[in-house]
């Protein structure tokens, strides 16, 4: 049993002896089976902070216990932190698609040793909307990459590679149809390579080589293709997963629309308000599937 089907699994990882999941200081010598043989959902988001956050909540709402102590992150936290709750791990990418590619490729890798099977990943992160209402939360059927083209692009030995950046539609209307009262969306989702000019902004710290007529002009002609917010790993993360044979979803709160600004002038509890919905919706979802198992584990 593995997570990687042998097709797309890397062949070179079965010369190595051990392998080091450098960000996370763990490797494939420890007993990663006893560790995460369970788990079944991982659930991503920016910061270390939102990680322990969410796995706080996730263990409160869905009644899952947590170790005596309190929860521990596992492994080292200089770079990411990694959570376990139950079936349900919790872990920071950090910014961007650099980032966050580290991440789900020792994340698989941990999985697969561990030997687990049928997988859901899930980014739970923050955006900024397109001719949406702040607050909303926006689930995105396909990442688009700055020129609205629906690739993730990697340069390997000098070649540019893009691979598609469709994400799990089965996982994407689940989670949708978890959204109670809570406003959300299925929309396009750029994922930019940067906060302030690549997202368009005219609030960077160097004069833009754009205008404010030009900014409008993509952000309406964005708006028309179905893109629906502006984030910073969606590409990677959708087509990583994609690549892999499992199933993602990316689900973003949005801080502002885009449409009338550019800054986050939101107070933190607003913010806060914001950022928990995204969390609720995957809270929701993870509550039903869950529910799913006992039941059939009873039957
Ligand atoms: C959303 O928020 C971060 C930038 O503030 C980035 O990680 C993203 O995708
Ligand atoms: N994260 C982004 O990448 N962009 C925003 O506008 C807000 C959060």
């Amino acid at each position: 049993m593995a997570l990687l089907r042998p097709e797309i699994r890397n062949p070179h990882l079965d010369d190595l002896e051990v392998d080091y999941l450098y960000h996370f200081f763990l490797d494939s010598g420890m007993d990663l089976k006893r560790m995460f043989g369970d788990v079944k959902f991982v659930c991503m988001g920016g910061s270390g902070a939102r990680a322990r956050g969410f796995a706080e909540k996730a263990a409160q709402e869905l009644e899952i216990e947590i170790p005596e102590g309190g929860l521990q992150p596992i492994g080292k936290t200089e770079r990411f932190e990694l959570y376990k709750i139950g079936p349900v791990i919790s872990v920071s990418h950090g910014m961007g698609m650099p980032s966050a590619s580290i991440n789900v490729n020792e994340v698989a890798k941990l999985l697969d040793y561990a030997g687990c099977e049928d997988v859901k990943f899930i980014r739970i992160g923050t955006s900024g909307g397109i001719g949406v209402e702040p607050g909303t939360v926006v689930i995105t059927d396909e990442a688009l990459n700055g020129e609205l083209k629906p690739v993730y692009e990697s340069i390997q030995l000098g070649n540019r590679r893009e691979y598609p950046t469709q994400l799990d539609t089965a996982l994407t209307n689940e989670i949708f149809d978890c959204r109670g009262a809570i406003l959300a969306v299925i929309g396009k989702t750029i994922g930019a390579d940067g906060f302030y000019e690549e997202q368009g902004r005219l609030d960077g710290a160097l004069r833009p080589e754009y205008t404010e007529v030009e900014k409008m002009t993509f952000l309406d002609r964005a708006h028309a293709a179905g893109v629906r917010n502006f984030e910073m790993e969606a590409p990677l993360i959708a087509s990583f997963f994609r690549r892999a044979g499992l199933a993602a979803a990316v689900v973003n709160t949005t801080l502002l629309n885009r449409l009338e600004g550019d800054q986050v002038t939101s107070t933190p509890e607003q913010l806060g308000e914001f950022s928990d919905r995204a969390q609720q919706v995957v809270i929701n979802y993870l509550r039903k599937k869950l529910k799913e198992v006992t039941q059939a584990a009873q039957q």
